[in-house]
């Protein structure tokens, strides 16, 4: 397997990551933007920008603007599938779809850049350990319009995930908003992503802050358990 190259301090703070937030691919710029400082202020972890369809310079551009709201917040910055915008804006990492970059070669291309892929299988999951990814995504959990295509895995793929004991760190996402976070913590993720919970919520600040409790919440009871 090939090991990981990505300093300790990234990986320290990769393995903390409890609450991830996804940006809505196909939000007008401003709106990216303050559900980005949204997420920061209310307490994720990890920020995502993912969006399709915009020209390389307005990608380029939005990504700068969240590394500087990301890097003040102390939050990590990953850019979907654009290693060349995530690399141009000095971002944390890139994540990978399964029809994006193979692993390796983002790898090759930036050694010191966290490289997430999603999965959809253990199978996959496996692979992209294997393959040296330094986390996954694994879903979707639940039927979600913002991934139409991607049939839901279910909350069995969060379990024979967990109970596979990856050795590196993995969050569940597809579908998970706070009336069914607790069954997916339950199931035995470690974290979760989330795009509409935060994104498309009225108070995208509230949003984010009621899902880190909530996540929070379940943490501490384990500890106490
Ligand atoms: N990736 P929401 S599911 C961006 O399974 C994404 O790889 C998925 O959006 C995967 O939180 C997904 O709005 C969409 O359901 C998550």
């Amino acid at each position: 397997m090939p090991a990981t190259i990505i300093d300790t301090e990234k990986q320290r703070r990769l393995r903390r990551v409890r609450l991830y937030v996804v940006s809505d691919a196909s939000a007008p710029v401003a709106r990216a933007l303050a559900c980005v400082a949204a997420a920061c202020d209310g307490g994720a972890d990890a920020v995502q920008l993912r969006r399709k369809g915009d020209a390389g310079l307005a990608d380029y551009r939005l990504a700068e603007r969240c590394r500087e709201l990301t890097a003040a917040a102390g939050v990590l910055l990953i850019v979907n599938d654009r290693i060349d915008i995530a690399m141009a804006c000095a971002a944390d990492g890139v994540h990978l779809g399964q029809d994006d970059l193979p692993v390796a070669v983002a790898r090759r291309l930036w050694p010191d850049g966290i490289v997430g892929r999603s999965t959809h299988s253990v199978e996959q999951a496996i692979a992209a350990v294997g393959d040296g990814a330094d986390y996954l995504g694994v879903g979707p959990v639940f039927v979600t319009p913002t991934k139409p295509q991607t049939p839901a895995v279910g909350l069995e793929l969060v379990s024979a995930v967990a109970t596979a004991g990856l050795p590196i760190p993995w969050v569940a996402i597809g579908g998970i908003d706070r009336d069914n976070l607790s069954t997916v913590l339950e199931a035995g993720a470690p974290a979760v992503a989330v795009v509409r919970a935060v994104c498309a919520a009225d108070d995208p600040r509230a949003a984010a802050r009621e899902l880190r409790r909530l996540v929070d919440a379940r943490r501490s009871a384990e500890v106490m358990a």
